[in-house]
């Protein structure tokens, strides 16, 4: 008899609630779970392909060590000796930062993800972090750590409320967003243009967002800094500002005005190829709307008063994240407070920049890269240049994956560690509940038990914290998630504005539940959270008071915790106690966007695309998700074809700093002229990988095309939009 069980989906940001069939120990099924208190039922056919994924026959049963050159299935045991062989000794003979810690995308969606590479890297004390944020979102953090003090501050739309949503190099339609968490994103857009309100989309491509939208602006790529100044101009040059209750708690809104004088919308047009009174008529848009929300861009939220009140953008606040304290001065946000070796790069967050993983490995000196450690990452297809990355990687002294494929990047490690498949994983959205639109909380125990020969990705970490600290059988997996649990007792009872003051530790560490380690650190984060029992101090229990993992576990489609409420002042964390409108960082950055006013645009950018039925680099061995529309082709507007002598169907070569490829082309209108569109991901013709149904279409790698050295100065962040290229047609 086939039975079911609630796994959420953990392969985007939407975080929707699925309903998994089972027969015996295998995923037959999965649709959307009606009674999920956040998604409703919802579900893309990436979630309806769980139990293919789940099931792929190409995902690793056990770890792999390289003997002689050739990686060998071996014993948990065999493993972890050789990683404790390697890594203790070479940092002990050439320092902490020779080891490179490089953290994926998944890591977001993993419990283990969140609970263990802080410990990781504290156990090896390197600075040398790279991860998919200098890939993505790093210069969302940037700002919101120079406008609030706090890179996790991070206001999203609310887009159920919203009464005019404008949507800048966003496509959630078929990504269903990033630092916005929102079961049914599509839904929910469709539903805001049903009740009257207004969807503006500005995009290189006519999207399958921008066709649902009032407006579609198309600009050229790499010109919205440009179209933002000219938008905040407007609205300062023609009074349209009111930021309203947020007056009292901005700094820099003169100083602001000031500064973008010369970016009138006349000014910014010709590189925006956008026409001025476009730009105008938004503008005034925005500030008449009752709410509006600009998704991402905070300064402009902020004069039109839209930031931290209901219909604009709020802060979320997650049940595992920390309390709300009183308002005041903070500590600020500092970028670059050490830089990288070769390069110089500034960190951001504690991070390098992952297109500069490449020559830290391969550049001989003191403090050079000489083992990695790679968790749930492809960089070798995600990040720029992946040629030169293979080989760095390739000449590692040693090299760590954890993966449950045998890919591009974890062919080069000397051990690989397999996770196992997602319906034998727990569940919590550490992360994206931070991003969410709705305050809720979820946790799912493994839909089906672990075989007896496999471990948790908790586990697997757990014992390579201690594997690498010289631990390795000598302390239980358990001991690393105690020292969590007492590392956090400990300050939270040393705290003097804690209602768990001068408590006993210990006493509390006896109250906790939970099967295992992490859900005894979930319970903890739980209970100390903005609605946990503070084991028992909170008072009585509520809707939304008095949380726990118990309280949790007896409700398995999750717990509304209520819509986004204001926040403001009281996470401001800048050292002014304000919202710094125009910090120094940015306004550092301003000559260099007063020259883009003038300079010549390149006749033909690269911009890439994302499938619904796709995800970054590893979804491409599941046939259910592959073919049809799903493929990486060139798309090139028919004017650019017709102009370069381009057929739909044929071929092109297509150059840029990093090399040429060749490549298929698709002749579509829904790129404008001057870009051409190709996804990222692809690529999966290298040896030495076990990727049966993705080697069979490997597409090509479009982050070939780029050499690392076009880098967002601030974040470190890789340029990966808008880079010039040239088409060559091929017979
Ligand atoms: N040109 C171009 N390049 C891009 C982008 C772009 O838009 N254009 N997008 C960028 C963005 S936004 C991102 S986030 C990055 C993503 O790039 P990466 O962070 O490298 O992530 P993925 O490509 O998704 O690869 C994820 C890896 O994790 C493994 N994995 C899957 N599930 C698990 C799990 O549960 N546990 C573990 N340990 N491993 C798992 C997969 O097998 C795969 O090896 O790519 C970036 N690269
Ligand atoms: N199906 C699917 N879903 C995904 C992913 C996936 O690979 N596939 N990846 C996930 C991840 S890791 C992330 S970070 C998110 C990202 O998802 P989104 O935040 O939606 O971002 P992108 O899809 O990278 O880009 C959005 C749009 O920006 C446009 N664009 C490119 N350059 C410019 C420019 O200079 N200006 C403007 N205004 N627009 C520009 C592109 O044409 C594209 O349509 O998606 C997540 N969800
Ligand atoms: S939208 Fe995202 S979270 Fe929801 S089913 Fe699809 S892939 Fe999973
Ligand atoms: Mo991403």
């Amino acid at each position: 008899m086939p039975r079911t069980a609630p796994r959420i989906c953990p392969l985007c940001e939407a975080t929707c609630g699925l309903t998994l069939t089972i027969e015996g120990t295998t995923v037959t099924g999965a649709r959307g779970d009606r009674d999920d208190v956040f998604s409703r039922g919802f579900i893309c056919p990436k979630g309806a392909a769980f139990g293919a994924l789940d099931s792929d026959p190409d995902r690793l049963r056990t770890p792999l060590v390289r003997r002689d050159g050739q990686l060998r299935e071996a014993t948990w045991e065999e493993a972890y000796e050789a990683i404790a062989a390697a890594v203790p000794a070479l940092v002990g003979e050439h320092g902490a930062q020779s080891v490179g810690v490089v953290l994926g995308n998944p890591n977001a969606h993993t419990m283990a993800g969140a609970l263990y590479p802080p410990l990781l890297l504290k156990a090896l004390g390197t600075r040398n972090l790279f991860t998919a944020s200098t890939l993505d979102q790093m210069p969302k953090h940037v700002s919101s750590g120079l406008l609030f003090g706090d890179p996790f501050a991070i206001a999203v739309p609310d887009l159920d409320r919203t009464d005019f949503l404008l949507l800048i190099g966003a496509n959630p339609v078929e990504s269903n967003g990033s630092l916005c968490t929102a079961p049914d994103f599509p839904g929910r857009l469709k539903a805001l243009r049903a009740k009257g309100g207004t969807l503006v989309v500005v995009d290189p491509r006519r999207t399958r967002t921008a066709r649902l939208a009032d407006r579609h602006l198309a600009p050229r790529p790499g010109s919205d800094a440009l179209l933002l100044a000219a938008l905040a101009h407007t609205l300062l040059d023609e009074k349209l500002t009111a930021p309203g209750a947020l007056a009292d708690h901005i700094e820099g809104l003169g100083e602001l005005a000031d500064a973008l004088a010369s970016f009138t919308p006349e000014a910014v047009a010709p590189a925006c190829d956008l026409p001025a009174e476009e730009i105008r008529t938004l503008a005034r848009e925005l500030a008449a709307s009752p709410t509006a929300a600009v998704y991402g861009r905070d300064v402009l939220n902020v004069l039109t008063g839209n930031l931290d009140r209901p219909g604009g953008a709020l802060f979320p606040l997650p049940a595992t994240g920390p309390r709300p304290r009183p308002a005041g001065p903070g500590r600020g946000f500092a970028l670059g407070r050490w830089h990288s070796r070769v390069s110089g790069h500034p960190e951001a967050k504690s991070e390098l920049p992952t297109a500069a993983l490449a020559e830290e490995i391969e550049t001989p000196g003191e403090g050079r890269i000489r083992a990695v450690i790679s968790i749930a990452a492809n960089p070798v297809l995600s990040a720029p240049d992946g040629r030169r990355l293979d080989a760095a990687l390739a000449g590692l002294d040693f090299m760590i994956s954890v993966d449950p494929y045998l890919n591009e990047t974890s062919r080069h490690a000397h051990v690989v560690l397999p996770p196992p498949p997602p319906s034998r994983t727990a569940h919590h959205d550490f992360s994206f509940n931070g991003f969410a639109i709705r305050n809720q909380v979820r946790y799912t125990r493994p839909a089906v038990p672990l075989e007896a020969d496999r471990l948790d990705e908790c586990e697997i970490l757990a014992r390579l914290v201690l594997a690498v600290s010289g631990m390795h059988g000598s302390a239980e997996p358990s001991a690393v998630d105690d020292m969590a649990v007492r590392a956090a007792l400990a300050k939270e009872t040393a705290d003097r504005d804690s209602p768990l003051h001068g408590a006993d530790p210990a006493r509390l560490e006896a109250m906790l539940t939970g099967e295992n380690g992490p859900e005894r650190r979930l319970d903890l984060m739980l209970r100390l959270g903005p609605y946990g029992d503070l084991f028992g101090t909170a008072g009585p229990e509520t809707a939304d008071r008095g949380l726990s993992l118990e309280r949790l576990l007896a409700h398995p489609h999750g717990i509304d915790l209520g819509p986004l409420e204001p926040r403001l002042p009281g996470l401001l964390r800048t050292r002014s106690g304000r919202i710094e409108l125009l910090p120094d960082p940015i306004a550092a950055e301003l000559p260099r966007l007063r020259a883009a006013l003038t300079e010549r645009p390149a006749a033909l950018v690269l911009v890439g695309r994302r499938h619904l039925r796709s995800n970054n680099s590893w979804l491409h061995n599941v046939p259910a998700l592959v073919g049809g529309s799903n493929r990486c082709t060139l798309q090139v507007h028919p004017r650019d074809a017709d102009r370069l002598g381009l057929a739909d169907g044929g071929r092109a070569r297509v150059t840029a700093d990093g090399g040429s490829l060749d490549v298929p082309v698709e002749v579509t209108d829904t790129v404008r002229t001057g870009v051409v569109s190709l996804p990222h991901g692809w690529g999966h013709d290298r040896d030495g990988t076990r990727l049966t149904v993705a080697g069979a279409a490997p597409g090509v790698n479009v982050n070939q095309l780029l050499d690392g050295s076009r880098l967002d100065p601030l974040s470190g962040t890789a340029v990966l939009n808008g880079f010039p290229v040239t088409l060559t047609p091929l017979p």
